[in-house]
């Protein structure tokens, strides 16, 4: 049976939700996250050496990275769904926005998270001032013009069709769930990125969708509805 290591209020949701649109058994094993540093625990070292989520386990293969874990199982469940045909330009497409939500997307929003907790971390008092005026200044200079041009160039993508290729869902679709979550949940841009919010509100209603998050849990980034 398939196994995903699922992690709290993680990636791992985008995962579940892939398996429930692909009619895949499997089971999950929970992890929580330590509630002061937001760290997995470390039990998920034992599953792969570094110790994120989220993982899989499958016909004695252990597959982390969830842009290769949604590769492996529309090759080997998909059946022809939910990707276009291998050497077509949709495919190349569809590649794009697997490899460009962790390698494009998501880098700005971690920049972003680090930057809020450098400005609340606890030290001494005449540290404060100081680090609050670094994290300001790396937010207004450089974090917050990044995701403004993200979001508008994925908006701007999904304002065409409603999906990242072509005309219908596909996993990229999934792939990408996860830092519109984060961005719409982190961003405040609401307001200005319309075909997001209206992407996030379709995805969020579908039956598959919903049946993840029965399985998975508590999920709080579904900022944008
Ligand atoms: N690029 C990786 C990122 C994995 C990752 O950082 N996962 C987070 C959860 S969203 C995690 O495990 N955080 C806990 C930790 O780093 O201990 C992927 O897409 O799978």
């Amino acid at each position: 049976m398939l196994i995903v290591h699922h992690l709290n209020n993680s990636r791992s949701q985008r995962v579940l939700w892939l398996l429930e649109e692909l009619g895949v058994p499997y089971e999950i094993k929970r992890y929580q996250r330590d509630p002061k540093t937001m760290l997995a625990p470390p039990e998920l070292r034992a599953v792969h050496p570094l110790g994120k989520s989220p993982v899989i386990t499958d016909d004695g293969q252990t597959i982390a990275e969830s842009g290769a874990i949604i590769e492996y199982l529309i090759d080997k469940y998909g059946q022809g769904r939910f990707a276009p045909a291998p050497g077509t330009p949709e495919r190349l497409r569809y590649t794009y926005w697997l490899h460009y939500a962790e390698g494009s997307a998501m880098p700005p929003l971690l920049l972003k998270l680090v930057a809020l907790r450098i400005a609340s971390a606890p030290m001494p008092f005449f540290a404060k001032p100081i680090a609050r005026k670094i994290a300001r200044t790396l937010q207004s200079s450089f974090i917050d013009p990044q995701l403004k041009l993200h979001l508008g160039y994925i908006d701007q993508k999904l304002s065409k069709t409603g999906w990242f290729v072509g005309n219908d869902f596909t996993a990229a679709d999934v792939q990408m769930s996860f830092p519109l979550e984060a961005g719409t949940a982190r961003g405040g841009m609401e307001g200005q990125i319309p075909a997001v919010v209206d992407f996030l509100k379709r995805i969020h209603a579908r039956p598959a969708y919903q049946r993840a998050l029965e399985r998975g849990g508590k999920y709080e980034l579904l900022g944008g509805d």
